[in-house]
């Protein structure tokens, strides 16, 4: 007989972790942007994991800012969801209750507003991605020439973007005297808080110069840094969790068993008690989310690209190949000589970490899955970092491997001549630069060392490091990677 729908508490198998308080009596005090897997792998656990062990009106409600299908399947469900934790050894399921309800906001943006202006929502936090934050490569601030952008400043009641509905939540709460929320991003961007207050007041200053004053002076936007990994379901995922909870969940997602969470401590009304289930608040978040960025993020993204264009489907199987593991940990330690020092860590003991998450078996995390995005990514994880280390007399060896990945991969076809979408933003604007251009590293690099806003002028100013470059897309383009490793 088919297992029926995970959409109540009954009928779970006994041994199955559930929300140890009562669901329906537990009010919505946050409300999240994005609800993909990452967010309900991380925000949502930690929450949680606080309602079980303390309680108070801290329930979820979520919105998708794009497609409808995860969002109708949650709902479907009631907001429950399985969290599968899998390592070597075992998988165990906890069901999650944090969340309740889970809107649409291009189906019905003006609901998503009504719950910003509602007082009892006091955090509002995001996992968008980098591309949905709209920044202008060039400039770094907001891209008023992004469509999206353009259309919530004219029309602001009813917008398109995260920044369009922060500001029109604020705008709403402001003309009502209630107090802010708090905007969270959860990001893996640098200074996500600084960054995110910082498109928010230059939307809000296009339309009101006083409501972006009141914005300045009464809104907080900690900084965090946020680290689960957590790949995309299967249908291993689902069969899993059906097997584990003896209901079927179309919302199941899976996780490692590590998690982190770093936030600034600074909150308009309130917050759960994160720090109660593992996480750390701080008063500076800074020298954390860089040394995650860069030596779990950069290696990453050196893996994730060397291992596609290579024909590896996972991290964990690029992971056993020997050579490119004992690169991603050199590169490790390259990123971590670029970091200061980070309060209570041990570096080499966080690369080993590092390491070892990487080669779970039991965690299927694609290259492709990782690959995305590239331009979006390689600043902060790969560029900044790789400038300061030349500025600092290193060769950046290392750097430059990932950045002739990433232009291999920006090619767009692999060693056997199939063709792939980048899936990256940028796409087109990649292909229209890389047309009729000859396919060998200097001509490829040279294309795309001059995109806009990509690659940092200072990194640019060091034509050893990026003749480097060019000749270890050379290699890569002749299909010859061994002398890299
Ligand atoms: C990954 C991250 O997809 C990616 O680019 O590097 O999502 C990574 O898995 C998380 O940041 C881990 O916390």
């Amino acid at each position: 007989m088919a297992a029926t729908r995970l959409q109540s508490l009954t009928n779970l198998n006994i041994a199955v972790r559930q929300p140890a308080y009562d669901r329906d009596a537990t009010k919505v005090g946050i409300f999240h942007f994005g609800p993909g897997a990452f967010f309900r792998a991380h925000l949502a656990a930690y929450t949680e994991d606080s309602l079980s062990l303390l309680g108070g009106d801290w329930a979820i409600d979520a919105a998708s800012l794009r497609s409808a299908e995860t969002a109708e399947t949650l709902n479907e469900q009631n907001g429950l969801y399985t969290l599968l934790v899998r390592d070597d050894e075992q998988t165990s399921a906890i069901v999650v209750g944090a969340l309740h309800h889970t809107y649409v906001a291009p189906r019905d943006p003006n609901a998503v507003l009504e719950r910003l202006a509602d007082p009892d929502i006091r955090i509002v936090s995001l996992t968008i991605t980098e591309k949905a934050y709209c920044i202008d490569p060039v400039s770094g601030g907001l891209d008023f020439n992004h469509p999206d952008i353009r259309h919530d400043l004219e029309t602001p009641s009813s917008p398109k973007t995260a920044i369009g509905f922060l500001v029109e939540g604020l705008r709403r709460r402001h003309i009502a005297g209630n107090l802010p929320f708090t905007p969270l991003s959860c990001d893996n961007l640098p200074d996500n808080g600084g960054m995110l207050r910082r498109l928010v007041l230059s939307f809000a200053n296009h339309l009101d110069a006083d409501f972006a004053n009141w914005i300045d002076s009464n809104v907080p936007f900690p900084a965090t840094m946020v680290d689960r990994i957590t790949p995309a379901s299967t249908d291993e995922t689902y069969a899993d969790a059906e097997r584990l909870t003896g209901q079927r969940d179309l919302a199941a997602i899976e996780t490692e068993p590590f998690r982190q969470w770093i936030i600034e401590d600074h909150f308009a009304c309130g917050r759960p008690q994160w720090e109660e289930v593992g996480a750390l608040i701080v008063e500076d978040v800074e020298a954390y989310e860089k040394m995650k960025l860069r030596m779990l993020n950069g290696a990453h993204s050196l893996l994730a690209y060397l291992g596609f264009i290579a024909g590896y489907e996972y991290i964990r199987d690029v992971m056993g190949d020997p050579g490119l593991a004992a690169l991603a940990r050199r590169h490790m330690r390259a990123a971590a000589s670029t970091l200061g020092t980070v309060p209570g860590m041990d570096l080499e003991a966080y690369a080993d970490e590092l390491i070892a998450r990487f080669a779970n078996r039991a965690i299927a995390h694609k290259t492709y899955q990782i690959a995305m995005d590239g331009t979006q990514k390689l600043p902060q994880r790969l560029l900044f970092p790789a400038n300061e280390a030349l500025e600092g007399g290193d060769a950046a060896e290392t750097y430059a491997i990932a950045v002739a990945a990433w232009m291999r991969y920006a090619l767009g076809e692999d060693r056997h001549g199939k063709t792939y979408a980048l899936r990256d933003p940028r796409e087109a604007e990649i292909a229209e630069r890389l047309e009729g251009v000859a396919r060998n590293g200097a001509a490829v690099s040279q294309a795309l060392l001059q995109l806009p806003g990509l690659f940092p002028p200072a990194l640019l100013a060091h034509p050893r490091w990026t003749d480097d470059v060019a000749n270890k897309l050379e290699l890569l383009i002749q299909d010859n990677c061994l002398p890299l490793i």
